[in-house]
């Protein structure tokens, strides 16, 4: 025998049926995908932080309750990787094609997720925070563009070059799931409609939506690294402002333009602003520019 990419299927967090890119080696069955210049492959932490291993079984069928995390994970592992691909062609996060590792089931109850630098770990929730956090495909490309972020503009994850690095996250996280909310898919299981921040309304998850409300915090982690996670609220408004005037196709390819092309690692919201305009003016000319002008001008940012 030897090791084969082939197809198998499994369910997700919520009881979805989903065909999976797998591999065959020596009659056991991998969730290694091996149809992309790099590996996807996906690993059980069993709800530890600190021992990993991939994710096999006996046949092609993944469907045990315990497998749902690594199938949800693998799954939207490769449709954002199909996404940074078709949409920009670029191949993974260095855009040379890196292995995508996934790790689920980390820790205990754990209600977030994380790009280590190395692979993307998705915690279980608590089950009324969170459900299995790797079942939100916003969450997915939340984590990854992290790792697109930090081969290209290398945004500083402080202030306001670490709230830039936050937005585009979750713009991204857009551009795969096409609405204003980030992770509703995991988030408080129990409650419908709710989400963990939103991009059309911040203030409705107590995130300032323009600069008079920008929140000083200190650089420290309780801090928020200077709030991060809360003044993305202002860049996330003004692409909501942006998107619902020219579109997702013309603003997929000027946030991509920004972020890999004008941005450097210390930038403020006034150079994001500034570098999204000449995006614009690059790709669609005047009008879009002005558009993306006005739409930080609203948010207060000039
Ligand atoms: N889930 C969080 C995020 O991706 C983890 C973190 O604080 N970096 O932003
Ligand atoms: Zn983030
Ligand atoms: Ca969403
Ligand atoms: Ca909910």
């Amino acid at each position: 025998l030897e090791e084969v990419a082939t197809t198998g299927y499994g369910y997700g967090n919520k009881g979805d049926y989903k065909s999976l890119n797998i591999t065959a080696d020596s009659g056991q069955y991998y969730l290694v995908d091996q149809t992309h210049t790099g590996n996807i492959e996906t690993y059980d932490a069993h709800n530890t932080k600190s021992n990993y291993n991939l994710i096999s079984d006996y046949d092609n069928a993944f469907t045990s309750t315990s497998q749902r995390a690594g199938v949800d994970a693998h799954y939207y592992a490769d449709q954002v990787y199909d996404y940074y691909k078709n949409t920009h062609n670029r191949d993974s996060y260095d855009g040379k094609g890196a292995p995508l590792y996934s790790v689920v089931h980390y820790g205990y109850n754990h209600n977030n997720a994380y790009w280590n630098g190395e692979a993307m770990f998705y915690g279980d929730g608590d089950g009324r925070t969170f459900s299995p956090l790797s079942g939100a495909n916003d969450i997915v490309a939340h984590e990854l563009t992290h790792a697109v972020t930090d081969y290209t503009a290398g945004l500083v994850y402080e202030y306001e070059s670490g709230a830039l690095n936050e937005s585009f996250s979750d713009v991204f996280g857009y551009f795969v799931d096409p609405d204003f909310l980030m992770g509703e898919d995991a988030y408080t299981p129990g409650i419908a409609g709710d989400a963990l921040r939103s991009m059309s309304n911040p203030e409705q998850y107590d995130q300032p939506a323009h600069m008079s409300q920008y929140q000083y915090l200190p650089n420290t982690e309780d801090g928020d690294y200077g709030g991060v996670h809360i003044n993305s609220g202002i860049p996330n408004k003004a692409f909501y402002n942006t998107v619902t005037v020219i579109g997702k196709a013309k603003a997929e390819k000027i946030y991509y333009r920004a972020l890999s092309y004008y941005l450097t690692p210390n930038a403020s919201f006034s150079d994001a602003r500034a570098a999204l305009i000449r995006s614009a003016q690059d790709l669609y000319g005047s009008t879009d520019a002005n558009t993306v002008a006005n739409a930080w001008s609203k948010v207060g940012v000039y």
